[in-house]
């Protein structure tokens, strides 16, 4: 693109348009940034003319510099589609459609041209109201399931588990859709130029298409520092934009209304007197005129629309729903519709870009870098990943853009869909399940540099522990708080769903997260307040688990390994949860310097909990028996927890590390979205980069929609939050220490620890290492050729990088630089 494509064009007296001739892609993008620009142009020119007022013309001169600048910046922009996905034509379905969100909200851009359909969510909308899930008498059960199972007696167990001991009801409450807004365009049936996009650097979905002369673009983001979805009609004429807005909801007991000219409300109620919850949009004009017939606004000839859609529900947290859903929509809008729309939009800039800039990744590109998104899709599926390496950026980019769009300070964590969901009755509700999903959902956070992005799940984690205590003492009579398999916007952590349900190492999973969060940070003021709640977790376990008469283990049950076999004692994983959590809470309280006695207790119980087994093929035992089938290739892989996410076997514990790379071998490779997502670290972890890539491959061939979502079954998120975090892995790795335990404990930092042959060249940068480390990558010919280590803690650490190792003394706010030898490059 060069300037000789723009020209500027005199309309009328109000106005002063910039238009651009080819390419097609460009015209319309551009002119419409240039029209937003036009106004600053135009008064920059009439004030500069003016003499003896040097003040004013200086002013304006460096209005049209930044304007000018603003220009050369948007079509320098818009040459790059590596972080686009783009489209020709509109989407036909809705997981063809563009996410945007701001964790509250999350909107669905279908970029239709005729009848525009922008379909809504917000985080709090679910059904059922406050409600424990504990089940009367369920404690009396349990004595009688441990016995019937050390008896061998499954079939008897599980009859009893299923009709005594699982939730009430059975089934936790779904996520709900909110509503739907749609824009019609009379004659707009026909567009010419057409391209829609999401350009993951701005957050921002653009549509873009010419009617005869009219150039028409939209754009659509999500704010989060003005909590709405904002969403900028332009036109490229002077008064050629009309459009009737409506808003409408699937759920019956709705209504929709003008509040004013301008502002449409959707009030409404779930069954059965469940939560109220109310959405307005308001729309503000540049020229043009407004009018309503009460439940829809009509525009007619204006220059440019801004949409402002804000939502809420009486939720307040998981014990009250008082809140004032219209008090919350009428401060929003109250506050937003005070400031221009450029103002809004770079405040959404600024607010995104602290984040999503923090990293990148570049693995090379291609032609096919240039290819709409579905095209580069198709041929990625019959020709492999390799055709097109920007597309693996592009997708370890879109899982960060996904996470800061549906999970950020405030909001609910990201769900089975993140925030996104159209149904009803979505697949699993559109729950938090716990039994991988949802830690999936957040391997990337601290991996990836959106530490603060966490935050939503260390809420739920503070709301769990209350729940979950009334589960720990009514269900077993234990200290302490427990949750089970999944969890919904009440907070349920009773068993549920069936007899897999009664697994209880869901809440202690989660407390990982808390963990490594102050591994990553070394915020102490977090970990404090996270102590309590790795305390009343480990708490639990003290009571809980029992000793196995054969073995004289500590061993945990009824339980089950996620999703196989059947009720049992003592499924492997759970041990290594068990395990991991209550290492965390013996280091978090020697850290905060407390609780000696209690840890000392801890370290007593942890070294009875049964060992991790050796089976008779060499394979890491997944139950205490030696049942395992070679030929199990079950989608989940939950005895190796404690290679990934957990740092139990690693190199070092050499009989342990081969044991589970037999089962690993056994898993082969993932079927659903998430399982190839949970393979990729796994063998990032056991030093397999090709075989962790060619689980990337699959996820991208077998398991991707057009507009790169994942693919469970249905739509589920957890595959686009997880990739990311097995690329991570395979480019740097930080969860082993030397010296463990002793006063040179030594954090080590593995780079290139897992590259694939297919990624022979590239970089990285801003990826995250534990004990506060930002780390920058460059490799040629599968060699490590430079890396930078930002040290925000001041730590020393070990790199390490095959058989070359260096030992590191850093200075808080340190930069430092290494060649391929790691010798330190001094500048
Ligand atoms: C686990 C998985 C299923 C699905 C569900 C939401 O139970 O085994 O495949 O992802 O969660």
């Amino acid at each position: 693109m060069n300037f000789r494509n723009v020209k500027l064009v005199a309309q009328t007296s109000r106005s002063a348009v910039a238009q651009v001739s080819k390419p097609a892609r460009l015209v319309i993008s551009n002119s419409a940034e240039a029209f937003r620009g036009a106004p600053i142009l135009k008064s920059a020119i009439q004030q500069v003319g003016k003499p003896a007022l040097l003040a004013r013309g200086l002013k304006s001169a460096l209005l049209l510099l930044a304007f000018l600048f603003s220009v050369v910046w948007n079509l320098r922009a818009d040459d790059n589609n590596a972080l686009k996905l783009w489209y020709l034509q509109p989407a036909a379905k809705w997981t063809e459609a563009l996410p945007i969100g701001n964790g509250h909200m999350g909107a669905m851009i279908f970029g239709r041209t005729e009848d525009e359909r922008i379909q809504f969510n917000e985080d709090t909308l679910w059904r059922g109201k406050p409600h424990d899930y504990v089940r009367a008498g369920a404690g009396d059960q349990l004595a009688e399931l441990r016995r019937l199972l050390l008896d061998g007696k499954t079939a008897e167990a599980q009859k009893l588990g299923k009709e005594k001991f699982l939730s009430d009801p059975v089934r936790q409450m779904p996520y709900q859709p909110f509503g739907d807004l749609h824009l019609h365009f009379v004659g707009h049936d026909q567009p010419a130029d057409y391209r829609r996009e999401l350009d993951l650097d701005s957050a921002i979905a653009t549509t873009s298409y010419r009617i005869g002369e009219v150039s028409f673009r939209r754009e659509a983001f999500a704010s989060y520092p003005d909590q709405a979805i904002v969403i900028h009609l332009t036109a490229d004429h002077f008064e050629r934009l009309s459009f009737t807005l409506e808003m409408d909801s699937p759920h019956t007991n709705s209504q929709t209304r003008a509040l004013s000219l301008d502002t449409l409300s959707l009030t409404g109620q779930l069954p059965t007197n469940g939560l109220r919850f109310e959405s307005r949009v308001k729309v503000v004009l540049s020229g043009g005129n407004i009018k309503t017939n009460g439940n829809s606004i009509s525009v007619q000839n204006a220059n440019s629309a801004t949409l402002y859609l804000t939502a809420a529900t009486s939720f307040k947290n998981f014990e009250n729903v008082t809140a004032d859903p219209a008090k919350h929509c009428a401060a929003v809008l109250k506050k937003i519709s005070r400031r221009k729309f450029e103002q809004v939009r770079a405040d959404h800039l600024a607010d995104y870009r602290k984040l999503f800039r923090r990293m990148s990744l570049d693995l090379g590109a291609n032609d096919q870098t240039n290819a709409p998104t579905d095209q580069r899709l198709r041929a990625v599926k019959s020709s492999g990943l390799k055709s097109d390496p920007a597309l693996a950026t592009l997708h370890f980019q879109y899982g960060r853009y996904l996470l800061i769009a549906s999970s950020r300070p405030g909001s609910q964590p990201a769900n089975l869909q993140g925030v996104w969901n159209e149904e009803l009755n979505p697949p699993w509700e559109s729950k938090w399940t716990l039994n991988i999903n949802c830690e999936m959902n957040y391997w990337l956070s601290e991996l990836c540099n959106l530490s603060e992005c966490g935050e939503p799940l260390f809420d739920l984690i503070d709301d769990l522990a209350i729940s979950g205590a009334r589960t720990a003492k009514e269900q077993y009579g234990c200290r302490g708080w427990v949750a089970h398999h999944n969890t919904d916007l009440w907070r349920g952590t009773a068993p549920i769903n069936n007899i897999d349900g009664i697994w209880p190492t869901g809440g202690a999973w989660l407390c990982q997260h808390l963990w490594e969060h102050y591994q990553f940070t070394g915020d102490k003021k977090f970990l404090a307040h996270a102590y309590p709640v790795l305390k009343q977790a480990s708490l639990f376990f003290v009571d809980y688990l029992i000793k196995d008469p054969k073995t004289g283990w500590l061993v945990s049950g009824p339980s089950y390994s996620p999703e196989q076999g059947s009720l049992c004692i003592g499924p492997t994983m759970d041990h290594q949860i068990i395990r991991a959590l209550m290492t965390y809470t013996i280091h978090a309280a020697k850290v905060l310097n407390m609780d000696k006695k209690f840890a000392a207790e801890l370290e007593r119980v942890r070294s009875q909990i049964a060992p991790d087994q050796i089976g008779k093929h060499g394979q890491l035992q997944e139950w205490l028996e030696d049942v395992d089938m070679p030929n199990n290739n079950h989608r989940h892989m939950s005895p190796l927890f404690a290679l990934f996410p957990g740092e139990e076997i690693i190199p070092a514990t050499p009989k342990l590390f081969e044991a589970a790379k037999v089962l690993l071998k056994w898993r082969g490779d993932g079927s659903t979205g998430w399982s190839y997502a949970w393979r990729m670290p796994l063998w990032a972890r056991a030093g397999d980069g090709d075989f962790a890539y060619r689980q990337f491959e699959g996820l991208i061939q077998k398991r991707t929609l057009p507009n790169l979502f994942d693919l469970c079954g249905p739509f589920q998120i957890d595959g686009n939050l997880g990739a990311p975090a097995g690329i991570a892995e395979m480019l740097l790795q930080s969860h082993q220490v030397q010296n463990a335990g002793t006063e040179s404990e030594l954090r080590i930092l593995d780079l290139l620890p897992a590259l694939p042959k297919a990624w022979p060249n590239g970089s990285v940068k801003g990826l995250c290492a534990r004990s506060g480390f930002e780390v920058d990558l460059t490799w040629r010919g599968g060699a490590l050729k430079q890396v930078t280590l930002r040290s925000k803690l001041g730590q020393p650490c070990l790199l390490r990088c095959g058989d070359r190792t260096f030992k590191c003394i850093t200075k808080k706010g340190g930069e430092y630089v290494f060649d391929p030898q790691l010798k330190p490059v001094l500048n």
